[in-house]
């Protein structure tokens, strides 16, 4: 495995005075010394110690976690990237087995998800070199399907949408009538055909198998619970391919998991290739570079509680179905939000098992409902509030513009 060492060395600068090390003051002076000591035993004795690495992590660490993420100064991010690349270059020196090698990929994933950016995006070159060393074992096909007996337990018979109530659908709009006939009258619609050309549905089809060779060796925050309303939700670190195995392939935490974030596709540059930003996000005022790509993927029963965001939303369905209950603005005070600041985005109602005692005026409550299938993108305008519940193994993507 001395290859995975030449190929680690080789992404960073050929000698010390080219490693850059350069600190605000708000790095004390002896954080300070323990980088460059780490430096230094890298390039004069080929050796870095994992200690003095481990030592910068958790320093770092202890700043990130320090008062509230917004003031948390940006350059502690900077010193726990550096630490995690000292750690992860001491990781790969010598003989790094297949453990190590996973490890260190993670590591390099906690760097990319609470660090900044360093050294022109060492880390992101760092975990395409690594993830290259890693032996995939992909479960044979028998193994990577639910069971189809255990799936029938969570079947839901075929949904039947009111017409009266149903979201309506157009086939690729051209940009002025969807501006005209949706977005200015902030109305919703499902938009047919427009996304069918992205590679996630042709040559790169998004299935298990091929999230779990993108993906799988990479740590991502994964929701845990029912609902992120409820007092034991939580989230937690894992690999997705430990996501997939625990709350995919296993039926009795249907509905338990959820990998929900924006981080996704920054992390795995892969995925981001093979989905496109709507051509009708033009129409906003925002750049391109402002639009928030948040990743869905979970099991059949993973439920959005009922919410609003403050931006204009395309849902873009992948994978799967989704049952979606539409609310607009002017139906917030049948909804009754939650009083705190936290959750004042979000009903305390349960939309699809109602406790009509406690909240009589949510049955007054108008709503539009759909059931968005592969291929199918629903615009959400911004603060309509929207209820989701997938009807089985779901990947979608939605992009927040403005
Ligand atoms: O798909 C989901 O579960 C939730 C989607 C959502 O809330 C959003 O895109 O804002």
């Amino acid at each position: 495995m001395a290859e995975v060492w030449r190929d680690v060395r080789a992404l960073l600068p050929a000698a010390q005075p080219e490693f850059p090390l350069v600190f605000s003051e708000a790095v004390e002076a002896s954080v300070l010394a323990l980088l460059e000591l780490s430096r230094e035993q890298l390039y004069r004795a080929s050796d870095p110690r994992a200690e003095t690495a481990q030592a910068i992590v958790d320093y770092a660490w202890e700043k990130l976690n320090t008062g509230t993420w917004r003031d948390v100064d940006k350059e502690w991010r900077r010193v726990y990237s550096y630490g995690c690349l000292f750690k992860v270059v001491g990781m790969c020196n010598g003989d790094a087995s297949q453990a190590k090698i996973q490890a260190a990929i993670s590591t390099c994933d906690m760097g990319l998800l609470m660090g900044a950016s360093i050294m022109d995006n060492v880390l992101q070159r760092l975990v395409a070199v690594l993830k290259n060393k890693v032996k995939m074992q992909l479960p044979s096909k028998a193994e990577d399907q639910p069971c189809p007996k255990k799936l029938k337990r969570n079947v839901t018979p075929e949904l039947q949408i009111d017409a009266a109530v149903s979201v309506p659908r157009v086939k690729c709009p051209a940009l002025e009538s969807f501006r005209s006939d949706f977005l200015v009258p902030q109305k919703p619609v499902i938009l047919e055909g427009i996304i069918e050309h992205w590679p996630a549905f042709r040559e790169h089809m998004w299935s298990i198998d091929y999230l779990r060779v993108v993906a799988g060796c990479r740590t991502v925050p994964v929701e845990l619970g029912s609902r992120y309303t409820d007092e034991e939700w939580s989230q937690k670190l894992l690999t997705v391919n430990e996501f997939i195995d625990r709350y995919i392939m296993d039926e009795a935490a249907a509905g338990l998991g959820y990998l929900a974030q924006h981080q996704l596709f920054d992390q795995v540059p892969e995925l981001k290739e093979d989905i496109r930003i709507p051509d009708y996000c033009c129409l906003g005022e925002g750049d391109e570079d402002d639009i928030t790509i948040n990743a869905w993927f979970g099991p059949g029963g993973t439920v959005s509680p009922l919410h609003q965001d403050p931006q204009q939303n395309f849902l873009a369905q992948v994978v799967g179905k989704k049952y979606i209950r539409l609310y607009s603005l002017e139906q917030t005070e049948n909804l009754y939000p939650y009083q705190s600041q936290l959750l004042h985005n979000t009903s305390q109602v349960d939309v699809e098992n109602p406790d009509v005692v406690q909240f009589p005026n949510f049955m007054k409550a108008s709503y539009q409902e759909c059931v968005l299938q592969p291929g199918e993108v629903l615009f959400i305008p911004k603060q309509h509030w929207h209820y989701v519940r997938s009807l089985q193994l779901s990947f979608s993507v939605s992009f927040w513009w403005s």
